[in-house]
């Protein structure tokens, strides 16, 4: 099977190449697990002065990326499987379902656009969907490109050494992740939760599902609605609150987590 690619069309070409080549996706990237192109509409100009962008009509801040340059680019690296996204906070927000959903393409390209943006007429004839990576203005989309990547190239099979990190981490399940911890055993007066200490994998995995659901009612508790939970489990997860000492809730962040919180939430599941 071929890998899946990467193409970044960016005016600033390093910052990508510089993003993507540290940790378990730059040791993919080496392994070729994935590929990745990056293109500067610049090389693709054809007047003297290389003019990639121009001011806006009607007048206003900042400069538009030009049609042309883009074009071509677009021109020589779109293919019948290649999804073309133009990052933008105007763009849906990525989260862990759309990451997932991008895993499965062979072939993502992504239009990186100065902060005055790129001319509409090129949203409108090459562009699939505009991605956001979250409610703020950048100087360029070359950050969200590697956010991008980086979220998605994690889903790769052999990106991440163990092979189901990907499907234990936050958002996994639609929860968040219990809290992590290693040696020393005790740190400034701090032990470790006994059940992380008992050996019993199945009890950890088990003890480490439900603090993560406790976790993401205290912490994100809008998550919470995303997931199909029953009045029983929220009673079962009350319980299991209620079966942590104060200095073991003290010691995964739980402490402001009250009997409120899960009243609130079965009137609000029993609402949907
Ligand atoms: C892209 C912001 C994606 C948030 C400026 C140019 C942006 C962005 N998500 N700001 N592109």
């Amino acid at each position: 099977m071929k890998s899946p690619k990467f193409t970044v069309i960016s005016l600033f070409p390093e910052m990508i190449q510089q993003m993507v080549a540290q940790g378990v996706v730059g040791q993919g990237l080496k392994h070729n697990i994935f590929e990745l192109e990056v293109i500067n509409p610049r090389d693709f100009t054809t007047d003297v002065h290389k003019t990639v962008d121009d001011r806006p009509y009607g007048g206003g801040d900042g400069m538009v990326l030009l049609c042309e340059p883009l074009e071509l680019a677009l021109k020589q690296v779109v293919g019948e499987d290649s999804r073309v996204i133009y990052l933008s906070p105007q763009g849906q927000l990525l989260d862990d379902d759309k990451v997932k959903e991008l895993a499965e393409s062979p072939h993502i390209v992504m239009i990186c656009g100065r902060y005055g943006g790129i001319d509409q007429r090129i949203i409108n004839l090459y562009v699939d969907e505009e991605v956001s990576i979250g409610n703020y203005v950048l100087s360029g989309g070359e950050l969200a490109a590697g956010v991008v990547i980086d979220s998605v190239a994690r889903f790769f099979p052999g990106v991440l050494g163990h092979q189901d990190s990907a499907h234990s981490d936050s958002f996994t399940n639609g929860f968040l992740e219990a809290p992590n911890f290693t040696r020393p055993q005790n740190y400034k007066g701090q032990g470790i939760p006994t059940a992380l200490l008992s050996g019993n994998h199945k009890l950890i995995e088990e003890w480490r599902e439900k603090v993560g659901q406790l976790v993401t009612l205290s912490k994100r508790p809008e998550l919470m609605l995303n997931v199909d939970l029953t009045v029983e489990s929220i009673r079962d997860l009350y319980l299991f609150w209620q079966g942590l000492s104060a200095q073991e809730r003290d010691l995964l962040g739980l402490s402001g987590l009250s009997a409120e919180e899960f009243s609130l939430l079965l009137a609000a599941e029993e609402e949907l």
